[in-house]
């Protein structure tokens, strides 16, 4: 039995290595640049099955804007409960910056004036919230992948930290928070958003500033971004397995 099981699990791992080779290089030649970090070779992709994988560079369903739900719901925290939060309400996030910082050559804040700045994508997705509802609409932010490419993240980079503004806690601590690999942080589709159906971003939704990783369910996308970090491993981050619901049971990787 346990010979079977090892030989299955190297049998995997040999496959695995057959397919993420060639993998990578189409990556790097997509991204054109050095600093792209082995996203494919690790032990933690082992977890997902090959079809998955390879599954992972496909466009997540974009629709038409007549598809557009009559209203978008808020779930979760639709007011962190914090002074810093409020402040930055009254000051209509004039004076928010967000941090970017971790295993990156270059940390840096970016005002939301320069957020703005940097390459955009708008798309009209669904959002499928594990406790079953969903919703179209249409969102606008800056891709992910252009912040990334500003900081540079290091080669050991794994994975993108967001950490939030609610706190989940009624004395104040534990902010949401949330991570994602370098395979989802450079797709395409990921975008901070700070539109959504063509108006500024509301509080309920995440004001000023939440991630779409639109192949994922709702809890992965989250709201109040006030920091982005660059990880190696979970390990030192709240519970160690990647975000708050994951803490709490859920699965790290919520392909839908
Ligand atoms: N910071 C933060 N992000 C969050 C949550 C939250 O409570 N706090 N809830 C998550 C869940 S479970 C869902 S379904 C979506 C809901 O997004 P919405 O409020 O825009 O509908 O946000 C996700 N991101
Ligand atoms: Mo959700």
């Amino acid at each position: 039995m346990k010979a079977d099981r090892a030989r299955r699990r190297s049998f995997l791992r040999a496959s695995f290595a057959a397919l993420a080779a060639p993998m990578l290089t189409a990556c790097q030649r997509l991204t054109e640049s050095t600093w792209f970090p082995q996203i494919l070779a690790t032990g933690e992709t082992l977890s997902r099955n090959v079809s998955q994988l390879l599954g992972r560079k496909a466009m997540a369903q974009e629709f038409a804007p007549s598809d557009i739900s009559p209203t978008f719901r808020s779930n979760g925290t639709s007011f962190p409960e914090s002074d810093s939060y409020r402040q930055l309400v009254e000051a209509k996030f004039g004076t928010y910056s967000l941090v970017v910082d971790g295993l990156v050559e270059h940390k840096r804040s970016f005002s939301l004036a320069e957020l703005r700045a940097l390459p955009s994508r708008t798309q009209i997705t669904r959002h499928d919230c594990v406790e079953g509802w969903s919703a179209i609409a249409k969102w606008k932010g800056v891709r992910l992948s252009a912040i990334l490419e500003q900081v540079k993240p290091t080669a050991v980079a794994r994975y993108v930290v967001f950490h939030c503004a609610d706190p989940m806690e009624a004395d104040g601590s534990s902010p949401y928070y949330e991570s994602i690999d370098f395979d989802d942080a450079l797709h395409e589709q990921t975008i901070l958003a700070y539109e959504l159906n063509d108006a500024a971003l509301p509080v309920e939704n995440g004001a000023p500033l939440r991630l779409r990783v639109e192949r994922q369910l709702g809890y992965k996308h989250a709201k109040y971004v006030m920091r982005i970090e660059v990880v190696e491993s979970f390990a030192g981050i709240a519970g160690g397995k990647g975000g708050y619901w994951e803490d709490n049971g859920y699965q790290w990787f919520a392909g839908i």
